[in-house]
């Protein structure tokens, strides 16, 4: 049984035995390195949480989780699956919000939450080398007590895994300062389907010694290897943090706020973020805290600014609030006076995506549209649910809300639709449109989370059918049986 009709079971792929669990058992230890449900009932509850995605959207059904402790064993366990033809899906914190990290039939989960210890860290050059299931809280934590930052951030830092954010290219709440993973990551160890360990943990700047392949495992989603360890830049982490938290009437007037930041603040901005009040009203709801601000306007930003000189950046950042309330671009606004506020602000930033599931179910889209036409999304995905008779303050309307929050500083607009219960009406209004709405103003259908299972169907809306066949190459040079990940987008 399975939730997903038109997706059928590849029969090239075997079934699980006790032979192959025999094999696992061996090699892993019979301990919690394997959780067992093909020669033992008792471990069915286990399985739930390996089973299952953050959003409960996505299910499948594996008998079978593996969790490695080493590189070693990560590319004997594969190079069995690739001979014995056992489809698998590599797993960190099970965060990923598209359907990526869990498995759709029976494929075995190959969970990498063992491999998690920091290796290295070089205190002059600021490179850190860890295993792929040290989760990014840990890494930034240990990086703190060294004057550094990880150069990613995110809501589901205390869960998600630094090989996950990796395989997904996460981008996150200061990619604005700090850049992309493409760009920090400075080398991998990953092993391939076969079981072949490619040595690519490089912890120079620079290396131009021929084509740079650690970057296809950067956003691959786990379909052309396992990342078993990770070297990364990290920046000196900023003494003084400060934060803004301010109202706006209209998307114009938001446009205007993030230029002024951008001139005002330039070096020391560290995060522009924007949510809408349908976004913050439902945190409200779930939460019960107490707004940040006495009124409520259609926008909120978040701004913060990161910098070596607390009284130089507070003055910077007051006298920018002031002078956007003066100009009328602002019309209402209050500044972090400690860490406590600093985290009570984010709180209604990164609390979003925790309550937008709270009253059923949520479809998610994270797009990347040039930033003049981002909020209009929003605005015609609520007219055209409304116009189905969907959205409504009552039962029978399966849509509780249409939001718009995300990361301004980037163009990057999550759309989510906030719903009672999963419902096909729904699904049949939005999709194609959303898609079709963003290929037609040259965007992307997935800025930062990736397609995963969720949006496998929509690829070419942002792909050429040339790219398409590259990446369908590469993934067959990589995994020519095809048992990594199979059925997600490739
Ligand atoms: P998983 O969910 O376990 O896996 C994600 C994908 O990577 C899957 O396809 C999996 O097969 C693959 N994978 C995992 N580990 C490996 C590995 N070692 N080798 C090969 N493949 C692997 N994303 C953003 O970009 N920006 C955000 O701001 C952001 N905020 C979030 C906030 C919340 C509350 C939540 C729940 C999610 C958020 N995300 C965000 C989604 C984001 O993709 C993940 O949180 C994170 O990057 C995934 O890491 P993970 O370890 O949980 O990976
Ligand atoms: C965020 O920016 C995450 O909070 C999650 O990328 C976005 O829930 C979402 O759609
Ligand atoms: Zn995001």
């Amino acid at each position: 049984s399975t939730k997903y009709p038109d997706i059928k079971r590849d029969d090239r792929f075997a079934r699980l035995t006790p032979d192959h669990v025999a094999f696992f058992k061996g090699l892993l230890g019979s301990g919690s390195a394997v959780i067992d449900g093909v020669t033992s009932d008792a471990a069915a509850d286990d399985l739930e949480s390996f089973n299952s995605d953050w959003m409960r959207k996505y299910r499948g059904h594996c008998q079978l989780v593996l969790k490695p402790g080493s590189t070693d064993e990560v590319s004997k366990i594969l190079k069995y699956c690739n001979d014995n033809m056992l489809a698998v899906v590599p797993q960190g914190g099970n965060t990923g919000l598209v359907g990526g990290s869990v498995p759709v039939f029976d494929e075995i989960v190959i969970n990498l939450s063992r491999m998690d210890q920091i290796t290295e860290f070089d205190d002059v050059s600021g490179t850190l080398v860890a295993g792929a299931g040290c989760i990014l809280e840990v890494a930034d934590q240990f990086l703190a007590g060294k004057g550094y930052i990880f150069p990613l951030d995110l809501g589901a830092k205390g869960s998600c895994h630094i090989g996950g954010n990796l395989s997904t290219n996460a981008g996150g709440l200061r990619l604005l300062r700090y850049g992309s993973l493409h760009g920090s990551v400075l080398g991998i160890e990953a092993v391939l389907a076969d079981g072949t360990i490619v040595d690519d943990l490089c912890k120079l700047r620079k290396n131009n010694t021929g084509y740079d392949l650690k970057q296809l495992f950067i956003g691959a989603e786990g379909t052309i290897g396992i990342i078993t360890k990770v070297s990364i830049q990290c920046p000196q982490r900023s003494p003084a943090q400060n934060v803004a938290f301010f109202g706006l009437e209209s998307f114009e007037q938001v446009q205007k706020a993030f230029r002024a930041a951008k001139g005002q603040l330039s070096e020391i901005l560290s995060a522009f973020e924007l949510m809408d009040e349908g976004s913050q009203a439902l945190v409200r709801e779930v939460t019960g805290n107490r707004r940040p601000l006495d009124g409520q306007y259609p926008f909120y930003c978040l701004v913060e600014t990161s910098g070596s000189n607390a009284d130089h950046d507070s003055e910077k950042l007051e006298s920018f609030l002031e002078d956007v309330m003066e100009k009328g671009i602002v019309l209402g606004g209050t500044l972090a006076q400690d860490e406590t506020q600093r985290r009570a602000l984010w709180g209604w930033r990164e609390g979003i995506p925790e309550v937008l599931g709270h009253f059923g179910g949520v479809y998610k889209y994270d797009v990347s549209i040039p930033i003049k036409q981002m909020y209009q999304m929003v605005e015609d995905t609520r007219a055209r649910i409304d116009a189905a008779g969907l959205l409504g303050d009552t039962d029978e309307h399966p849509v509780r809300a249409v939001v718009g929050y995300g990361h301004m500083g980037d163009s990057n607009l999550h759309l989510n639709v906030s719903t009672r219960r999963f419902d096909e009406r729904v699904e049949k209004v939005l999709e194609p449109f959303v898609y079709e709405w963003i290929a037609e103003r040259q965007g992307s259908i997935s800025a930062e989370h990736g397609l995963g299972l969720a949006k496998k169907k929509y690829i070419g809306y942002s792909r050429t059918p040339t790219m398409l066949g590259l990446m369908k190459q590469i993934k067959t040079l990589y995994d020519p049986n095809g048992i990594l990940n199979p059925y997600k987008y490739i």
